[in-house]
């Protein structure tokens, strides 16, 4: 049994996307960030960067004591090797596969979480940071279309744990001042993940989990989102 601390953001996706394709069983324990949860001293010692996802794998293949992971790259490694899915175990396709997977935890999810900041989030709208992060981003879209242009998924012929990486951050592309018909090659990828029934399944908990789905983030939560500093970790 997974115990998976969650919130339905895209890095919260990226895990129940993986676990829903795999049919392992998990609890969810939700992280509510608009209210502070990851503050919690009990999911502090799970996850000490404040951030969600993260699990606990009850019965790790070792068969030793529970074994804890924060960062969604790292839980999908992990999970990945647990299972024996959706990383190739050929030399080749895994450091395609890993090398992908680096890609988006180092640059497709910080720089199009920026660009949700300043472009839906931020008090003032600020041109620059705004075009800046709306163009950086659609320089990633570029690169994400010019690799699907010869394969069917981002490491190859099979769907790995770098598609399930990726996928999330393209979901909210209009918010990121996007347009899926120039990319044609991502946006056929797109939707063929879209399709798969672990991905609907994994996006029907969002709803389940967080009842304010998809609605514009409060005052509030913006209050303990942003502009959090040493104090908030340290406290
Ligand atoms: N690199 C981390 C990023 C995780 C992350 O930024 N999670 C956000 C939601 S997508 C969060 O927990 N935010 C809480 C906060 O900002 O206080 C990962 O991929 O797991």
């Amino acid at each position: 049994m997974i115990d998976l601390y969650y919130w339905p953001t895209p890095n919260g996706h990226k895990v129940t996307m993986f676990l829903e394709e795999a049919g392992l069983p998990y609890t969810i324990h939700p992280v509510d960030i608009g209210k502070g949860a990851q503050f919690e001293p009990s999911f502090l010692k799970i996850a000490p960067n404040n951030r969600m996802p993260a699990i606990v794998d009850q019965a790790p293949a070792d068969g030793g004591q529970p074994v804890s992971l924060f960062e969604s790259g790292a839980i999908l490694l992990y999970l990945a090797e647990k299972t024996g899915r959706f990383l190739p175990a050929d030399l080749r396709g895994r450091a395609e596969t890993l090398q992908w997977l680096f890609w988006q935890m180092g640059g497709l999810g910080p720089m199009l979480g920026q660009n949700h900041h300043f472009s839906q989030y931020a008090p003032e709208k600020i041109p620059y940071a705004i075009d800046r992060y709306v163009k950086e981003t659609n320089r990633l879209y570029g690169v994400l279309d010019r690799r699907l242009a010869d394969r069917a998924f981002v490491a190859g012929a099979d769907y790995t744990i770098a598609d399930m990486a990726a996928y999330p951050w393209i979901v909210p592309w209009e918010k990121q001042g996007q347009r899926l018909d120039d990319h044609p090659n991502l946006k056929r990828w797109f939707e063929a993940i879209a399709e798969r029934s672990a991905t609907k399944a994994a996006y029907a908990r969002a709803a389940e989990v967080n009842p304010n789905y998809g609605r514009p983030m409060s005052e509030d939560a913006k209050r303990v989102m942003f502009g959090q500093t040493a104090t908030n970790t340290k406290r």
